[in-house]
């Protein structure tokens, strides 16, 4: 800075958590080894046009034989805590039935390794790679892939739940569900918007079936959340009632969806009525609604950028430019009328707008939704083309200025009362990023795809400063 006082550097509580994340079908390969079976994310990237240039998860960083040095690379960046998920047909192949003790090892060690160096793991039991089988039987529209996992949730908390304190049941349901099962963007690649509500449902039973199971195998210590990826959603007119009405009616389908349920025992009236034109909801069982209600210790937050809309002109029929990737199939079931916006302001590669006051709005929103339940960012970070110089540094100012600038409003939102325990950064190192493959890089850590090296960006640099002194650099100060 060039005034000559220096700013008063932005301090976090001393027993804030300063993490990363990762899942597992993003970065460790070794798809056929040990015993695992196809998830649909293999059959979906294997399917010519599904994913940019073809690309699979093959290998994709191989951290599934380079973790032990994965986990030296946290350790050397001062990383308190690390997200991670158990890819469930390594672990259980057919999706039903007895464990496979080699899957569960790969994550026994994992834990070890991670424990050893004094970083907190955090496991997500599902970050959307289902096993094929119970796909090929109705996938998440079929109600018995909730309780087939919550069989799975059972077997991975006896295995690791003595050593691993924080568990996530899902992963941003919203993607499951939409854009797996209603844009088809994402596996299955499915383009079904009633199917779609069905999931929605589903997995919410399968979240509450999860957190009991999990309960009743594991210490009563642990603590048990979900992560959810609802939008921020704003009206493109503040005070025009029709583009209120636009927005309430996304945050019901992104938010409210999920939210209601899991945290007051109730969809949102709203939500039944916007959709009663595709279904009933008959899916919803006797009793589902307690099941699904389940105490929580903790909310995951995963937030990128805030969505914008408006209500659509009725005579515009047109593709809608939603940021969620090319489909003629909206992931937005029952929302012809809504019109989304590109947000203003500058973009990452993924051509999401920054904006780090949708993540304070955010995390004030959710302390009101479900006060005094303890809140950690399990997911945020940004895409940029980045690049090695001559000298091999990779050096990626824009995503030092938006961690900063997305950490800053974290502490503002504990500054007003929010109880945020910890920030897990998206992403660790590069690594497959879903449909548009390898070419948009989150990493903290630069990863060269064909030799596997990993390389911190001055931003990994940056933020092991942060977790080191518990308060965030100058931006410009690495
Ligand atoms: C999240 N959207 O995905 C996931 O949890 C990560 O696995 C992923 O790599 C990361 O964010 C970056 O994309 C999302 O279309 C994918 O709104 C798509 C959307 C949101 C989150």
């Amino acid at each position: 800075s060039d005034s000559a006082t220096p700013a008063t550097p932005v301090t976090f509580p001393p027993a804030f958590l300063w993490g990363a994340a990762t899942s597992a079908y993003q970065i460790e390969g070794a798809v056929r080894e040990d015993g695992r079976t196809p998830s649909i994310w293999d059959t979906f990237s294997h399917t010519p046009g599904k994913t940019a240039g073809g690309e699979t998860g093959d290998i994709a960083v191989d951290h599934y034989h380079r973790y032990r040095d994965d986990v030296a690379m946290m350790a050397d960046l001062n990383l308190g805590a690390y997200r991670f998920s158990v890819s469930w047909s390594r672990v259980q192949p057919t999706g039903r039935g007895p464990a496979v003790q080699r899957g569960l090892d790969f994550y026994r060690k994992l834990v070890d390794e991670l424990l050893a160096k004094g970083i907190k793991p955090a496991v997500t039991l599902y970050h959307w790679d289902l096993p094929q089988e119970l796909e090929d039987a109705g996938g998440w529209p079929e109600r018995d892939t909730a309780y087939r996992f919550a069989e799975y949730a059972a077997i991975v908390g006896e295995a690791l739940g003595d050593r691993v304190e924080q568990w996530i049941t899902l992963n941003e349901p919203w993607c499951s569900a939409f854009l797996g099962y209603a844009s088809g963007v994402h596996a299955p690649g499915r383009t079904d918007p009633a199917a779609a509500l069905k999931a929605a449902h589903h997995l919410n039973l399968a979240h509450g079936l999860g957190a009991k199971a999990l309960r009743s195998v594991m210490p009563a210590r642990n603590q048990i959340s979900l992560s959810l990826n609802t939008s921020v959603v704003r009206p493109l007119s503040p005070s025009d009632p029709a583009d209120q009405a636009a927005a309430r009616k996304i945050d019901d389908l992104s938010g409210g969806i999920f939210h209601g349920p899991i945290l007051h025992g109730a969809y949102p009236e709203t939500l039944l009525e916007a959709t009663s034109s595709l279904t009933d909801w008959s899916f919803v069982l006797d009793g589902d609604l307690d099941l699904i209600h389940q105490p929580l210790d903790a909310l995951g937050l995963n937030y990128y950028t805030p969505t914008l809309v408006s209500a659509a002109d009725p005579d515009d029929k047109g593709p809608r430019a939603d940021g969620h990737g090319a489909s003629e199939h909206s992931p937005w079931p029952a929302a012809d009328d809504v019109a989304f916006h590109q947000s203003p302001g500058e973009q990452t590669e993924m051509g999401w707008s920054v904006d780090p006051t949708g993540l304070h709005e955010l995390i004030m929103r959710y302390n009101r939704e479900a006060p005094g339940l303890p809140l950690y960012i399990t997911e945020n970070g940004a895409a940029y083309d980045d690049k090695p110089d001559a000298d091999g540094t990779v050096h990626d100012p824009e995503r030092v200025a938006y961690l900063h600038g997305h950490l800053s409003a974290v502490r503002r939102a504990i500054t007003d009362g929010a109880d945020v325990r910890g920030y897990y950064l998206w992403s660790l190192m590069d690594n497959f990023e879903w449909a548009y493959g390898y070419d948009k890089r989150f990493g903290a850590v630069y990863v060269d795809y064909v030799t596997q090296q990993r390389t911190p960006k001055s931003s990994a640099l940056w933020y092991a400063r942060a977790a080191k002194d518990g308060a965030l650099p100058e931006p410009e100060g690495i």
